[in-house]
């Protein structure tokens, strides 16, 4: 076993159901067994958990709902600034165990535990700022205000592509507003998920907390299901694809449970004749291949000006030739693996579809097949804008150019999607900006000028509109998400007053 694996608390075999600092041991259970995208060799084996093991989980959940609603709030954003700094005692190993199972290059696994560590920080500010508005009473001698009250067990359904990253920015502000979180991470980065609750449970220890606060549970779509049907779980919080959303939204609305839904991008960069394209280059080539293209920010579609469209893509092309792509723990990669083989196929697949359709694969797209692991070439390919594979979501580095004169015919092409995620536009023309940024621009949840489509802050709330699910995840107000609003009135005066002018006699 690797070091860094160990430094995590990860064994040969680990169990992949704690309730906090308790791992529940069950090896009658089936075992994942989690490999490296990047050779295909095994790491380690996570057991699954049992539908026995999840009633623990929940009664647990449920009974540490009822201590952890009642510590003070700022208490609980004490608890979640001590994760923050465990989490930078264990950056290096859990950045690269990231980068390890899950494919993406070291410095990007480093990121994502940035991104832990710096949600950990807003949620402590947070913790102070759970803020309801006052209001003015329409009659004499009464008080308004509404205050924000915990949901209860909160349930976080993440995917492979940021296999701690996103887990934190709902699990630390839904603690934070008093919840308990139970996390499904992907059956693809198992250990990943063993791994932060391991960080987590020092925490718990340290400061002798109850089971229940913070709860794993390992498992593939069976798992996710016991959490979406189950009526103890007000909110799901989930991300991933479209059509595994909309399963997720229909099975939560149907019992009237609450979702926050983060799923698929088709994100666009219009570039125009007046781009600073030296800038719009730099963003586009890590937009499209960071990440191997697995990005949810991924940048998919470059909707280009006519005049530069022939230089950018030349540029393009040439800059693709000298991509390093290998193993992601080496220094030098830009693009490590896919996830998987089927992640492979689906690229084939597309680039198939892409000329069954009329378009052309202009560079790219070769299976590295003389490399151990998945890797390909990232492609970049002519396409329009309506065929049916541009208007779907690969998961895989392929770019798509497409060719615009008119401003309103590029945001058209722009909008012209399912997906509503991010979007950004290159230009140095005030008016162009300020219209992709209007209600007349784009119809994505980000919107970014001069700055590619990924690599969003914590900051600002991250999600999307249409198919993307229109949930808000991680900074801005996306807290309230997380609890019930309640609006109270106090009368105190001695009279009874009632609403809307109403008057009666008794
Ligand atoms: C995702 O791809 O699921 O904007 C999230 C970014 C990250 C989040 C991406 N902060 O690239």
């Amino acid at each position: 076993m690797k070091d860094f694996l160990s430094s995590l608390g990860l064994k040969e075999e680990n169990t992949g159901t704690s309730t906090g600092r308790n791992f529940i041991e069950n090896k009658s259970a089936k075992a994942i067994t989690s490999h490296t995208p990047s050779d295909g060799s095994e790491i380690a084996k996570v057991y699954e958990t049992t539908k026995e093991d999840y009633e623990q989980v929940i009664k647990s959940s449920q009974e540490a709902f009822k201590t952890w609603q009642m510590m003070p709030a700022p208490q609980r954003g004490e608890i979640v600034r001590q994760i923050g700094l465990k989490l930078r005692k264990y950056k290096e190993p859990l950045g690269k165990l990231v980068s390890f199972e899950m494919g993406k290059i070291y410095q990007e696994g480093l990121g994502e535990v940035q991104e832990m560590i710096d949600i950990c920080d807003f949620a402590v500010g947070q913790s102070r700022m759970l803020y309801g508005k006052t209001m003015h009473s329409e009659r004499p001698q009464h008080r308004m205000y509404e205050q924000w009250h915990p949901l209860g067990p909160v349930g976080v359904i993440s995917a492979f592509n940021f296999p701690v990253a996103v887990y934190s920015w709902n699990a630390m502000i839904a603690a934070i507003c008093g919840n308990t979180v139970i996390w499904k991470g992907s059956e693809k980065t198992p250990l990943c998920g063993v791994a932060v609750q391991n960080i987590i449970a020092e925490v718990l220890e340290e400061n002798d907390l109850p089971e229940g606060i913070f709860s794993l549970i390992t498992g593939a779509r069976e798992a996710g299901e016991w959490m979406t049907t189950d009526k103890r779980i007000p909110l799901i919080s989930a991300t991933g694809s479209i059509p595994m959303g909309k399963q997720v939204g229909q099975t939560v609305a149907a019992r009237l449970g609450k979702t926050i839904l983060e799923l698929g991008g088709n994100n666009a960069i219009i570039i125009s004749k007046e781009a600073d394209l030296e800038m719009a280059i730099r963003a586009i080539v890590f937009g499209a291949v960071g990440t191997a293209g697995q990005r949810c920010t991924s940048t998919r579609r470059l909707i280009i000006h006519e005049d530069v469209y022939d230089q950018l893509k030349e540029r393009l092309v040439n800059i693709y030739k000298s991509i390093k792509i290998g193993d992601p723990l080496d220094s030098d990669t830009l693009v490590g693996p896919l996830i998987d083989q089927d992640a492979v196929d689906m690229m084939q697949n597309a680039l198939k579809k892409v000329e069954e359709e009329g378009g052309n694969v202009v560079c790219g797209g070769d299976v590295l097949e003389n490399m151990e692991g998945h890797y390909v070439k990232p492609a970049i390919c002519e396409v329009e804008n309506h065929y049916e594979i541009v208007q779907h979501e690969t998961f895989a580095p392929i770019l798509y150019l497409i060719k615009y004169s008119e401003l309103d015919e590029a945001l058209e092409l722009h909008n012209g999607v399912v997906q509503g995620l991010s979007s950004s536009m290159f230009t140095l023309n005030m008016r162009e900006m300020e219209r992709f940024l209007s209600h007349r621009g784009s119809d994505c949840g980000i919107a970014n000028i001069n700055i590619g489509t990924s690599g969003a802050e914590i900051g600002g709330a991250f999600g999307g509109e249409k198919e993307t699910g229109g949930g808000r995840e991680s900074g801005s107000d996306a807290w309230k998400a997380y609890m019930r609003r309640q609006t109270n009135t106090i009368n105190w005066g001695d009279e009874l007053p009632l609403a809307q002018g109403i008057e009666f006699d008794v």
